[in-house]
C-alpha cells in the first residue's frame, strides 16, 4: 500500500534534460579521492593500516587535533592541474568528481565558513579551482563530492540524542548549506553534486531538510545532477522513498559493486558504480600489495557491463600528498585509454541494447542508433562463433569487428531473430568488438528519444 510520501523525489525520472542527456551520454567518469588523508597513506607511527587510507584517523584512533594539524603539512608541490586533466582526457573519461571535503572535513576550496582549508595550509592557493579550471579547458565535465558526515566540525552528531544535539545539528545545517550554495557560487561550471556520509541517524531523521536542501540548489543551479545517496524521505528511507521511488537523480548505491549483469530492472534508472582499484582504497595508500589490484581488462569490463545496462562507471584514482599520481594508476590510465582510443564508440553515448545477454561479454547500444548494435567480447567461445538472439523479426544485414570494418564474418542463422556470428580465425586485440547491422529496426532500449 502506498505511503503519503512529502519529502520524497523532486524531479520526475528520469530525467530527460540536456544536461541529464550529456551527464548519461558521458558513461566513464574519473573519482578523485584527495586530502589530509594523502600525507600518512594508510601509515601511521611506523604502523601499517590496511583500512582505507581514508579512513585512518578512525582507524589509528588518532585525535581530531593531531589529525587537523596535517593540514600544516598540506603542501602538494607536484600538482599540475593541467597535466592531471590530460592524464584523465588520455584516460578517455568524459567527467571527473573530486572530493571537496571528505569525512574528515578538510575542504580544498577557500571556504568562508571554515578555516579547515586549503586557505590555511602551505600550499594556500585555489586548489579546487584550479582543478576545475584544467578539466573543464580539456572538455572534461567536473562534479563535486561532498560529505556531510564531518569529523572536524563540532556541530556534527551521528545521532541526536538531546535538545542540545538537535541545536547543534541545526547550526551543522546551515554549514552545511552555506558551504554547498558556496561551492555552487565560486564554481559555476560545475554539473552535479555527489553527497556521501548520509546514513547516519542525524541524517535520516532529517528528510525535510534534504528535500528542501535539493530543491534549493537545483533552483540556485539549473541542471544540476545531485546523487541519490543525498536523500532521505521523512520516514528515514534512504535513496528510495518509502514507496521505493527514486531521489535524487539518480541511483548511487553501487559502491565497488556492479549489479547482476543480467538483471534488467537496474536499465530503467540512471545509476553509476564507483570503483576502486585496490579492494577498498579511495584515498592513497602508500601499500598496494595488501590486497588485489584491479587490472585494465577487469577495469574495461566493468566500464562495459556499467554501460551494457544504462548505467555510468566512475573510476577512483587517489593522488598522493605530493600532488602526483603513483605509477600503478599512471600506467592504468594509459592502457584504459588506449583501449578507449579503438573502441569507445562502444561506450560513449551508449545503452542496454534490449537483448539478453550472452556468455562471450555485453551487448551496448547507441541511444541514437536504432539499428547499429555493439558486441564487446571478453570471453572467446571454444568453437569460434558468438550467439545472438535478437528480438523475434529481427534480421542482421551484416556483422564485422569494430577493427576491421570491410571485412564482413560469416552468420549462421540458428532460428528466428537467433544467429551465430563466426568469428574464429580473425586477430585481435583484445577485448574486442563486433559491429552488428540490422535490416530493421529492433530496438528495446530504455532511453530513447
Ligand atoms: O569516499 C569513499 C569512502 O571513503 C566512503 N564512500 C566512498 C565513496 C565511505 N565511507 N564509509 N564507507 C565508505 C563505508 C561505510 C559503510 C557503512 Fe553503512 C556506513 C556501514 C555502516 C554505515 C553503508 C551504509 C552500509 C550500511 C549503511
Amino acid at each position: 500500500s502506498e505511503k503519503e510520501v512529502k519529502y520524497g523525489q523532486i524531479t520526475e525520472l528520469p530525467r530527460q534534460d540536456d544536461a541529464m542527456k550529456k551527464w548519461r551520454s558521458n558513461r566513464f567518469g574519473q573519482f578523485i579521492h584527495w586530502g589530509l588523508y594523502a600525507i600518512p597513506g594508510g601509515v601511521w607511527k611506523g604502523k601499517t593500516y590496511e583500512y582505507a587510507a581514508e579512513f585512518l584517523k578512525s582507524s589509528a584512533g588518532i585525535s581530531t587535533a593531531t589529525w587537523d594539524s596535517l593540514q600544516y603539512q598540506f603542501n602538494p608541490i607536484k600538482f599540475n592541474a593541467m597535466a592531471w586533466a590530460k592524464m584523465a582526457k588520455a584516460m578517455g573519461v568524459k567527467y571527473a568528481t573530486i572530493t571537496t571535503k571528505h569525512h574528515e572535513g578538510f575542504c580544498l576550496w577557500p571556504s568562508e565558513y571554515t578555516d579547515f582549508d586549503i586557505e590555511n595550509t602551505p600550499y594556500g592557493k585555489d586548489l579546487l579551482g584550479e582543478f576545475i579550471e584544467a578539466y573543464n579547458a580539456e572538455g572534461i565535465d567536473v562534479s563535486l563530492y561532498y560529505s556531510v558526515l564531518d569529523w572536524h566540525h563540532p556541530d556534527w552528531r551521528y545521532k541526536l540524542n538531546s535538545e542540545e544535539d538537535k541545536e547543534a545539528f541545526e547550526r551543522l545545517k546551515i554549514f552545511t548549506k552555506n558551504q554547498l550554495l558556496e561551492l555552487l557560487d565560486r564554481y559555476p561550471t560545475v554539473k552535479g553534486l555527489w553527497f556521501d556520509g548520509t546514513w547516519d541517524q542525524c541524517w535520516k531523521d532529517n528528510g525535510q531538510f534534504s528535500y528542501e536542501l535539493e530543491k534549493k540548489l537545483k533552483e540556485k543551479h539549473p541542471g544540476l545532477v545531485v546523487n541519490s545517496r543525498m536523500r532521505a524521505d521523512e520516514y528515514g528511507s534512504r535513496h528510495f522513498d518509502s514507496n521505493g521511488v527514486l531521489m535524487g537523480d539518480y541511483e548511487s548505491g553501487y559502491e565497488r559493486r556492479l549489479p547482476n549483469p543480467w538483471d534488467i530492472e537496474v536499465t530503467k534508472n540512471d545509476w553509476e558504480c564507483c570503483m576502486t582499484i585496490p579492494e577498498n582504497q579511495w584515498g592513497y595508500h602508500k601499500d598496494w600489495t595488501l590486497t588485489h589490484i584491479k587490472t585494465a581488462n577487469e577495469l574495461i569490463e566493468m566500464l562495459v557491463q556499467c554501460t551494457s545496462q544504462n548505467g555510468n562507471f566512475l573510476l577512483n584514482f587517489g593522488p598522493t600528498g605530493e600532488g602526483d599520481f603513483r605509477e600503478e594508476e599512471v600506467k592504468l590510465a594509459k592502457e584504459i585509454g588506449d583501449w578507449m582510443d579503438d573502441n569507445s564508440s562502444a561506450i560513449y553515448n551508449c545503452g542496454y541494447a534490449g537483448l539478453k545477454k550472452q556468455g562471450w561479454g555485453y551487448f551496448t547500444q547507441n541511444n541514437d542508433s536504432e539499428t547499429t548494435i555493439n558486441m564487446v567480447v571478453f570471453n572467446k567461445p571454444i568453437n569460434g562463433k558468438y550467439r545472438v538472439k535478437l528480438n523475434k523479426g529481427s534480421v542482421i544485414k551484416k556483422a564485422y569487428l569494430l577493427s576491421k570494418p570491410d571485412k564482413a564474418l560469416d552468420l549462421e542463422e540458428i532460428s528466428n531473430g537467433e544467429y551465430f556470428i563466426e568469428a574464429k580465425k580473425v586477430k585481435t586485440k583484445d577485448p574486442f568488438v563486433i559491429i552488428i547491422e540490422l535490416e530493421n529496426k529492433d530496438s528495446k532500449k530504455f532511453h530513447q528519444k
